[in-house]
Parts: C-alpha cells; structure tokens; sequence
C-alpha cells in the first residue's frame, strides 16, 4: 500500500440482528481494495443517545490502514450501508440496520458539504470514546486533544461490553 493514512471507523447498529450486522460490516470493510484492517475494538450495548424510542445500540471502532482519499472512504462506507439494509427515513437519527462513520482520518481536519473529520459528535459520545480508546490509547484526536482526556469527561450513560 502506498501512503497509507491510519483511520477509524465507527460502526453502529440497533436492527436486524445487530451483532451479525457488525460483524458482516468488518468484513466487508476489510474488503474494500486500499484497506487494511489493522484493530477492531470489544463490541458494546448502549441505550439510544437523540431520539429514545427506538431499539438500543450495538457499537464498535474499527482502526484502518487506507490509500483511498477521505470522500472515496466516505462513499464505499455508504455503499457497504446501503448492501447491509439501511433504509432512510423522515426522521433524523433513526433506528437502522448499519451505521458507518468516518471518525478520525490520520491527522486532517477536513469540512467538505458531506465530510466533517474529526467526526462532530465523537468527543461527546461515550459509544464512541470508550471503544476507540480500548485500540489507540495514545492517540490525539485533531482539533480535540488526546483520547484519554476525552474519555475523561465522557460518563458510560449505560455502555456495556459485551465481549
Ligand atoms: P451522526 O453523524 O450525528 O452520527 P448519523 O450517523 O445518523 O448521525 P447519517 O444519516 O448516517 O447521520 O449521515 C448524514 C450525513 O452525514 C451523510 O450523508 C454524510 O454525508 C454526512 N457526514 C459528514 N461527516 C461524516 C463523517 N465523518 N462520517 C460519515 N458521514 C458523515
Ligand atoms: C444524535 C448521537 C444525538 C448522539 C446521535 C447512535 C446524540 C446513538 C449510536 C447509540 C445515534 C446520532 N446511540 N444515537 N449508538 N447513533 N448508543 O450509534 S443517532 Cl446526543
Ligand atoms: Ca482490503
Ligand atoms: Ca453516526
Ligand atoms: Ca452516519
């Protein structure tokens, strides 16, 4: 691979089986030509954070050697989304079958329309921290600081391991 950029994906689920449907998503991302997986972190529950009357959550984070540039990323995650079920609704932040966010691409801050790294919501999200935290404990997030002073702040708010 040439000029690999080390990136983190987030992966979210609350339909259609959860676990599997995170499963098949590392799978499929691994898959994608120009990445390599290089961690995936323990698998975690929580209660839905925004809108409440839905499912609770499955989540993980997934770290990523790329040459694809951050859009080409963006746009075969959503492919993944789309072959995995995920259907798009009215209502924003609803319940779906596959979730994939690009939370943190090498060291870039990036704002294009449909582009935003790091991730907006990743230093307020405990689904997020936690899992990211247990692979890349040393890491400092662009713009934010480093990942342990992050979590620092960040209650659990009913996050639980699973394995
Ligand atoms: P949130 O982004 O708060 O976690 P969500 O994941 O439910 O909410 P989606 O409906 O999946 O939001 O995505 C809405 C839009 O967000 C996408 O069409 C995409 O263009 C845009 N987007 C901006 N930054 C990112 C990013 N870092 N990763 C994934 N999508 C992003
Ligand atoms: C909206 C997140 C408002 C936080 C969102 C997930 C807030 C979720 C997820 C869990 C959403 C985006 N809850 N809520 N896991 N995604 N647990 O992946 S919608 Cl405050
Ligand atoms: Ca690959
Ligand atoms: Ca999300
Ligand atoms: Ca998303």
């Amino acid at each position: 691979m040439k000029n690999p950029v080390t990136a983190y994906i987030g992966l979210g689920s609350n339909l259609a089986n959860p676990a599997e449907q995170i499963k098949a998503a590392r799978a499929a991302i691994a898959d994608i030509a120009g990445v390599q997986e290089l961690a995936f972190s323990s698998v975690y529950r929580s209660p839905p954070m925004g809108p409440q009357d839905q499912p609770d959550y499955v989540n993980a984070v997934m770290a990523i050697a790329t040459e694809l540039p951050p859009i080409d990323l963006l746009r075969c995650l959503q492919q993944i989304e789309n072959e995995q079920g995920r259907v798009r609704k009215a209502e924003r932040w609803g319940a779906r079958t596959l979730d994939l966010d690009v939370l943190i691409y090498g060291g870039q801050e990036i704002n294009l329309p449909d582009l935003i790294v790091p991730h907006t919501g990743l230093a307020e999200r405990a689904f997020v921290l936690y899992p990211l935290f247990e692979i890349a404990p040393q890491l400092i997030v662009p713009g934010k600081g480093a990942i342990a002073a992050l979590l620092a702040d960040c209650p659990r708010n009913g996050l639980e391991r699973l394995n």
